[in-house]
């Protein structure tokens, strides 16, 4: 017994027939429908060389029909073919299509469209790279999209509490404090980890014009001697860490509490993203931390908020930039 004799029987059997009046407002081109029991159920055809896209029958509910008509599609639109991001699927040879996007890409527009014989009912959709989460407190293991790049010799760490090692790293989080159980992330610098490894950790893509603002981050560089790097970098498409220029170099240890820094990303073209690079250069006893990053609105009082080399390089470009 298929769905529709099923409701049918029920018809029959409730009485319901009088109750009846759904809309019959619609035509479909290329096609036709019949209205059989009393306006309760739709049966639908397409004329020949069209393939009926859709379902064959609606039942009316009081006064709303189970589904939308079909569509009645033939093939003869302009051909579209998977390119880049996106990724096309031709059905009923070729008058329907689905359309998907690669990771870290959104689709704007319908993610499928039918022909009528010479024209798509929608625009062709496109894909463009999601934005990135603009602040990120690493509470959440997902990072807010942030990743550890494969290039790298081995991970960041997602940390809560201390680190392992006694007389180093942070003892709680910047977000929630000493209380809070809070999050962040820091490089072990103790084994298996060698001199020189180093761990990558990049943002989501942000857009180009989502550059001309401030990066900022909150960083803790605590151990002993001048034993690990951080350093973090503006990173386009294809380029290669080696042939960059830090934008902030850390090589020494600041002390116990957490410290902030910010730079400006000039006008860029292109999307982009931030690295984060901490390397190991000898020892196991500077775990070096970063927590509560965020691109946005350049801070006003930079100058009496960060050390002087920083505040020139924010000033050189800003002015660059202006
Ligand atoms: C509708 O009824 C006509 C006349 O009986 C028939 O030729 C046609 O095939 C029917 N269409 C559908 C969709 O059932
Ligand atoms: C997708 O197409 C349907 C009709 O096929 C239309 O009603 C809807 O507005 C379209 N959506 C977008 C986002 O273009
Ligand atoms: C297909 O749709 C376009 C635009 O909606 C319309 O101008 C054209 O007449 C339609 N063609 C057919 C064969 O239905
Ligand atoms: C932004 O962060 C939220 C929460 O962590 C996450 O669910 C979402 O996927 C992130 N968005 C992107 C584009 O990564
Ligand atoms: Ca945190």
């Amino acid at each position: 017994m298929n769905y529709l004799t099923a409701i049918l029987i029920f018809n029959a059997w409730s009485g319901y027939e009088s109750a009846y009046s759904c809309p019959l407002d619609f035509v479909i081109q290329h096609g036709q429908y019949n209205v059989t029991t009393n306006g309760y159920i739709l049966l639908f055809g397409c004329d020949k060389g069209f393939f009926l896209y859709g379902l064959r029958s609606a039942v009316c509910f009081g006064t709303v029909w189970s589904n939308p008509p079909p569509k009645c599609i033939t093939n003869g639109c302009p051909k579209v073919e998977s390119a880049g991001a996106i990724s096309v699927e031709a059905n009923y040879e070729g008058s329907q299509l689905s359309f998907r996007c690669a990771a870290g890409f959104e689709l704007i527009g319908n993610d499928s469209i039918h022909c009528n014989g010479s024209h798509w009912s929608a625009p062709i959709p496109k894909c463009v790279e999601k934005r990135g989460n603009l602040s990120c407190d690493f509470e959440t293991k997902d990072l807010c999209g942030w990743s550890h790049d494969p290039e790298g010799d081995f991970d960041w760490t997602w940390e809560t509490g201390t680190t392992p090692t006694q007389g180093t790293g942070p003892s709680y989080d910047h977000t929630l404090g000493p209380n809070g159980q809070g999050h962040y992330l820091f490089i072990e610098t103790s084994a298996p980890n060698k001199n020189g490894y180093q761990a990558i950790l990049k943002s989501p893509f942000y857009m180009a014009d989502q550059s001309g603002q401030c990066f900022s981050f909150w960083y803790h560089s605590y151990g002993s001697g001048f034993l690990s790097k951080l350093e973090v970098f503006v990173w386009k498409e294809g380029e290669k860490k080696e042939d960059l220029t830090p934008r902030f170099t850390l090589d020494y240890v600041t002390g116990r509490e957490w410290q902030n820094e910010n730079f400006y990303i000039p006008l860029q073209n292109e999307p982009f993203k931030i690295m984060f690079v901490g390397t190991r250069l000898k020892g196991h006893k500077h775990d070096i931390a970063i927590d509560d990053v965020s691109l946005g609105p350049c801070p006003v009082i930079t100058r009496l908020c960060v050390n002087v080399q920083h505040v020139s390089k924010w000033e050189e470009d800003r002015t660059r930039s202006l």
